[in-house]
């Protein structure tokens, strides 16, 4: 069959990012605790460093998820019946060819859609879908998974896959609403998948995000050089220590930066000096590990059905396929 093209669709303004990023940032400094939204981490270093993580022996999410999808691939394939499989927060998409090649093999790939906040992993991850899957047909969404579902192409019987545990980077709120969205985007019959990481020893959690060679710690640091880039800003990164922490309460990590002095910093494009004193925190991500029992509950009251669980062999992680009633 011959390739065919790679449509890569940039619905948004061009300056969406910049805007987003002005009301995201100027809101996280100016609440109490700061709080950074963490899809801002993504630039390209940050998409590299993430990369590095899921090659740490500390980081087991990601191995765990692809031998769930290496052992279930084809019955999800056939469970659902999908033609289209739909990525979020795609990445490199390095998972998703296992993923994918259930359907491939099971001769229903008609289509894929990728959508990432950035664009030249995603770019790069959808011309290797192309050279992989020839005949199937690839486009890719620039924009944000909590905001653009609109814009995702609405071709045949879709399955949206949301791997990684990433919606475990949203806040209980953000997940509710996000949920809520993904049912509006779907049709009665269509699918989603999502990958969670799961509760388990706090000590093996606390490990994947506090590893020896220190490329998490990069990876919440380099924050503070997109915030300096972006936004025209004058934060000192070394000034910060990076402070990872299990809250038991929310069953969730909790990675911040604690300011080791007090300090004053300019926000240039927001027109804004921001005041952190010694010790004070920016908390720059959570990452929620899940309870299988609360998140069916969740996806029941967003509006699906026939609920599917998978797991590896450890029960560290788990893939739940859900069908939008
Ligand atoms: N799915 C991959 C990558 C996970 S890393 C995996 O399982 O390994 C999280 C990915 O989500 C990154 O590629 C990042 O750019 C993207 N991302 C984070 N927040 C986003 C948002 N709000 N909208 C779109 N993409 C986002
Ligand atoms: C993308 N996401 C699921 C990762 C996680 O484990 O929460 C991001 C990450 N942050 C630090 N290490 C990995």
């Amino acid at each position: 069959m011959p390739d065919l093209p790679v449509t890569v669709d940039v619905h948004l303004p061009a300056d969406w990012a910049d805007e987003a990023m002005s009301v995201d940032i100027r809101r996280a400094f100016t609440q109490q605790p700061k709080q950074l939204p963490p899809m801002w981490l993504y630039d390209d270093r940050g998409s590299e460093l993430f990369d590095a993580i899921t090659r740490l022996p500390e980081y087991y999410p990601t191995e765990a998820e692809r031998s769930i999808l290496a052992r279930r691939a084809p019955e999800i394939a056939r469970i659902t019946g999908a033609d289209t499989v739909v990525e979020l927060g795609s990445g490199t998409s390095d998972k998703t060819r296992t993923l994918l090649d259930g359907f491939a093999d099971a001769g229903q790939l008609t289509d894929i859609v990728v959508l990432d906040v950035s664009e030249q992993t995603l770019r790069d991850a959808a011309d290797m879908l192309a050279a992989r899957y020839p005949g199937t047909e690839i486009r890719a969404v620039v924009g944000d998974f909590t905001r653009h579902l609109r814009h995702l192409p609405d071709t045949g019987t879709r399955l949206v896959a949301f791997l990684g545990g990433t919606i475990g980077n949203l806040y209980v709120e953000e997940r509710r609403a996000f949920l809520g969205a993904l049912a509006d985007t779907l049709s009665s019959g269509e699918w989603v998948l999502l990958g969670v990481d799961l509760v388990k020893r706090i000590g093996r959690i606390v490990d994947a995000y506090h590893d020896d060679t220190g490329v998490t710690e990069e990876f919440i640091r380099n924050v503070v050089r997109v915030l300096n880039r972006e936004m025209d800003a004058d934060f000192d990164p070394d000034a910060f220590d990076y402070v990872p922490f299990w809250d038991a309460r929310e069953e969730r990590m909790d990675l911040r930066l604690r300011a080791t002095m007090p300090m004053t910093a300019r926000i240039e494009r927001l027109d804004l000096d921001v005041e952190l004193g010694a010790n004070e925190e920016i908390r720059v991500e959570i990452s929620t590990k899940f309870r299988p029992e609360k998140l069916s509950a969740e996806l029941t009251e967003a509006g699906f059905g026939d609920l599917h669980w998978f797991s590896d062999h450890a029960g560290d992680f788990g893939l739940v396929l859900a069908r939008r009633r």
